[in-house]
């Protein structure tokens, strides 16, 4: 039965009872609440690119060396935003995000999406973040996925989706512009146990090793059922991964001849999606390891990514082994 939009729950009202069945405390609301704000500032932002002149880059480079573009800069302004110091640290929560992954795609309208995680600080410090940070230590990062108390990403697309998990399930609210609001749209997300879809970037093929090579050829095999494996690929993982989550089937983001440890970082890509995933049933790999129990060493540290239906990545696992 159609729910009246009186029973509809918004995030900001599912927030407030999940803190008053004590899931989370009024801090981590408030937390949550601000990331939830800044992805409707920036799904407004993304939505209006071109009219504002805002598609194209920036001009310079990030910490990779990659073109920023003009929304991978607003969308992450830091001026107004402290970088946590270790010596005036104060709040409860650590918060890692990747403000627009996928920003290559916005030029074409493509979707993109913000991803984010939340830790409690931890005690050490992960180490000096480069000279001109020198002074600042990078409070407690170093520490497992499976360390983390929330996770989520908001996919600006033909909708505005917000998927979040804060340990008892995946969540999506759908914004609903009308409103500026929103709304809760799916509970507790399963994703299929297996699905014959696959989702690489196979213009590295030929720079993958041969198991993996092996792996793909025989996802191309239409075998018994005449039917070989579907490949869907749009170069962001927000909606590579949310199709995944819907539909079934696995992501990946390979080591190859040119990066050996994929492109892919763990901390603020890779951990915060495998929360997600493992809510929902599924699975996050870096092919022989699960993502969750990886501890970053360094802040960008890139990892292979191996994510999706359960059955689909145990398979994929089975060809590396
Ligand atoms: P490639 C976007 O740059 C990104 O970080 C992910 O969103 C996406 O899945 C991947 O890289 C695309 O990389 O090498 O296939 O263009």
């Amino acid at each position: 039965t159609k729910k009246s939009t009186f029973e509809i729950q918004t995030l900001t009202g599912w927030l407030l009872k999940q803190e008053q069945a004590g899931v989370i405390d009024a801090e981590l609301t408030i937390v949550l609440s601000s990331i939830s704000m800044a992805c409707k500032q920036i799904a407004s932002l993304v939505q209006r690119a071109s009219v504002s002149n805002l598609t194209g880059v920036q001009g310079a480079v990030n910490i990779q060396g990659e073109d920023q573009k003009k929304l991978d800069v607003v969308s992450n302004e830091e001026e107004d935003v402290p970088v946590a110091v270790e010596e005036s640290y104060s709040g409860n929560y650590i918060v890692v995000f990747d403000p627009l992954d996928g920003s290559s795609n916005i030029d074409a309208a493509v979707s993109t999406g913000s991803i984010f995680g939340i830790y409690s600080p931890n005690d050490e410090c992960l180490a000096d973040v480069g000279d001109d940070d020198s002074t600042r230590c990078v409070v407690s990062v170093c520490q497992p996925g499976s360390n983390l108390l929330a996770s989520g990403y908001c996919m600006y697309s033909s909708s505005v989706i917000f998927v979040l998990t804060i340990g008892n399930g995946v969540f999506a609210f759908s914004l609903d512009p009308m409103y500026g609001e929103f709304l809760l749209t799916q509970e507790k997300i399963q994703i299929p146990k297996a699905g014959k879809i696959y989702s690489f970037n196979e213009g590295n093929y030929q720079l993958w090793d041969d198991k993996l090579k092996k792996y793909i050829d025989d996802l191309k095999d239409p075998g018994p059922s005449g039917k070989p494996y579907s490949s869907r690929y749009i170069g962001s993982l927000v909606g590579d991964f949310h199709r995944t989550l819907l539909y079934g089937g696995i992501y990946g983001y390979p080591r190859d001849k040119k990066s050996k440890n994929g492109k892919l970082r763990l901390l603020y890509e890779c951990a915060p999606m495998s929360f997600i995933v493992e809510q929902a049933g599924g699975k996050g790999s870096d092919g022989q390891n699960r993502i969750l129990d990886i501890t970053p060493v360094e802040i960008h540290q890139r990892v292979p990514l191996y994510i999706g239906s359960q059955e689909e990545v145990e398979k994929l696992e089975k060809y590396l082994a």
